[in-house]
């Protein structure tokens, strides 16, 4: 099943959304792997962020995302790395469509909120970056017969 990694970002944390932005990844009908509440270090932030390490707003990026606690969190379900992407909304919430997280909670993109891993292949790098393996819990919902098709 495929695999994705949420971080509600400090801005998120702060402002005591992290509960009802669960709530929609939960009511979606995805299912938690994995979850820490930690501060982030300088050298975790820069390599999550590494593709942006020459963009003009890396500095402020990572100050921000170190700047107090984050929930980063492993959500598992079918096509969950796009459908992740949707519930999430554009990158400017000013952009976002009302009824994404960002459109409905934001706005500025550098106080956006969420991060979601925008493909598989680098979900799975930064699972691998946030998460020990036995940090992550395989289990199946009871729910699932009424979420998915035999
Ligand atoms: P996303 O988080 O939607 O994947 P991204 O990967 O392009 O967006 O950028 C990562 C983060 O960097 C984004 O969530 C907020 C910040 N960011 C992006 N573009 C920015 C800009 N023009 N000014 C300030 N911060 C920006
Ligand atoms: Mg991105």
């Amino acid at each position: 099943m495929e695999r994705t990694f949420i971080l509600i970002k400090p801005d998120g944390v702060q402002r005591g959304l992290a509960g009802q932005i669960i709530s929609r990844f939960e009511t979606k009908g995805f299912t938690l792997v994995g979850m820490k509440f930690m501060n982030v270090t300088k050298e975790l932030a820069e390599k999550h962020y590494d593709v942006h390490r020459e963009k003009s707003f890396f500095a402020g990026l990572i100050q921000f995302i170190t700047s107090g606690p984050v929930v980063a969190m492993v959500w598992e379900g079918e096509g969950i790395v796009s459908s992740a992407r949707k519930l999430i909304g554009a990158t400017n919430p000013l952009s976002a469509e009302p009824g994404t997280i960002r459109g409905d909670y934001g706005v500025t993109v550098g106080r956006n909120l969420i991060h979601g891993s925008d493909a598989i292949e680098t979900a799975r790098t930064e699972i691998g970056l946030w998460f020990e393996e036995e940090e992550l819990v395989s289990w199946q919902p009871t729910l699932t017969t009424w979420l998915y098709e035999d």
